[in-house]
């Protein structure tokens, strides 16, 4: 919206020039969505508590998780009601990535609505059946990925990281693994929200490396230097990481151990698919399994730790999955293994911006 009204002013006001830059407009994207969540924060995290909106506890897991509760969860309302906003003031919203990227936050993020309200009102931590949540993303996602690859000045292409020259054409393949990727990235962040801050530290690494990725493939000059895709438009996408950025720290605020508020299905999916749709977008979709290697490595473990124990007929690899689990179980405190994972996710985004380097 600021962009729109007041851009076009420039001729009268010179200042108001400042609005054209995607520099200048992610970073107070961040701050609306920061503050937005210093706002709204208090108010929303009362009004759950008044909603009895309490994450409930399984019993099967770490004993010191008992202590969590009565703590809120669907805090990912926050995260959400904050990005939305900020984009919608800072964004070029003629840009259709824009709106693309927006449709996802939101698809996901009612789907885990749907999903935690449902865990709330039966007080178990079920809710809608596994099948019914898989069908609901995998049709988003297929409906995206389709939308990319009518796209006219979209390319099917995969780009593979160290290898500036091999970009495999996949044709309607790509829509498979664009599918795949949107909600694997999904159910992977909603895996790895099993402790305070656990999956926002990550989300908020993986979200400022994509800005950098959108920001390098929005723009001609510096995609043509790295020799990574060009791809027009996606510059207005650093906009909405910096919203998702700053969004994720102010959530942090409430999230840090020990937790005032959990995101709860609503915040882990809408975040996940959103990061999986960036991915493809900017054409970095292999790299995520690197930037996103915290995600990836809480999916493995789980992958692992089930197939081992039905193939083994009940052992299991770790004292329990996801891995973050297993730290607790070892005696790690919860804040070291947040921590850890977090120093992790950071190392593994300098590593795969590195790559854009190493090719
Ligand atoms: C997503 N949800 C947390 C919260 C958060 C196949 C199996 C690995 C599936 C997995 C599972 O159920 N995953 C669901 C993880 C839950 O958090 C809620 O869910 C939202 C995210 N989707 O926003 O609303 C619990 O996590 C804790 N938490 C925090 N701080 C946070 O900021 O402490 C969450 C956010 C919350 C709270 O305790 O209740 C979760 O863990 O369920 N299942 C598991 O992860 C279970 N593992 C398991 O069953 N392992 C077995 C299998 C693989 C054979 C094994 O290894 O033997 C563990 N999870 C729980 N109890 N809660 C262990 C059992």
């Amino acid at each position: 919206m600021i962009y729109h009204l007041l851009y076009p002013l420039h001729t009268t006001i010179s200042y108001f020039n400042v609005f054209r830059y995607i520099t200048f407009r992610t970073i107070y994207a961040s701050i609306t969505a920061l503050v937005i969540c210093f706002i709204v924060g208090p108010w929303l995290i009362r009004k759950l508590q008044e909603l009895q909106m309490d994450q409930p506890i399984r019993q099967d897991g770490p004993n010191t998780h008992q202590a969590k509760k009565g703590t809120p969860t669907m805090g990912g309302i926050l995260i959400l009601f904050a990005v939305i906003v900020s984009t919608l003031l800072w964004a070029n919203l003629t840009v259709d990535y824009v709106w693309l990227v927006l449709l996802v936050i939101v698809g996901y993020g009612l789907i885990g609505f749907v999903d935690d309200y449902r865990k709330l009102t039966s007080m178990s931590s079920r809710g809608i059946s596994g099948k019914a949540r898989l069908s609901g993303e995998i049709a988003l996602a297929l409906f995206v990925s389709l939308i990319l690859y009518i796209k006219p000045d979209f390319t099917s292409n995969v780009t593979i990281p160290f290898f500036k020259t091999v970009l495999p054409d996949l044709g309607f393949w790509y829509v498979l693994l664009s599918t795949f990727v949107i909600v694997g990235t999904a159910n992977a962040v909603n895996l790895t929200d099993g402790l305070d801050g656990l999956a926002i530290g990550p989300a908020i690494t993986c979200f400022m490396t994509y800005l950098l990725f959108a920001y390098f493939a929005g723009n001609i000059k510096i995609s043509g230097y790295l020799q990574i895709p060009y791809v027009a438009g996606t510059g207005e996408l650093t906009i909405f990481c910096g919203a998702v950025v700053g969004a994720g720290i102010g959530f942090l605020w409430y999230n840090a151990y020990p937790a005032q508020v959990f995101m709860g299905d609503v915040g882990s999916l809408s975040l996940g698919g959103t990061l999986g749709t960036l991915a493809i977008i900017t054409k970095q979709e292999i790299l995520l399994c690197i930037v996103g290697g915290i995600f990836v490595l809480e999916t493995v473990s789980v992958i692992f730790q089930v197939g081992w124990f039905k193939m083994s007929h009940g052992q299991r690899i770790f004292r329990m999955a996801p891995i973050h689990h297993h730290f607790e179980l070892k005696g790690w405190p919860e804040p070291k293994v947040i921590v850890r994972f977090w120093i992790v996710s950071i190392l593994l985004a300098l590593v795969a911006i590195s790559t854009l380097k190493l090719r």
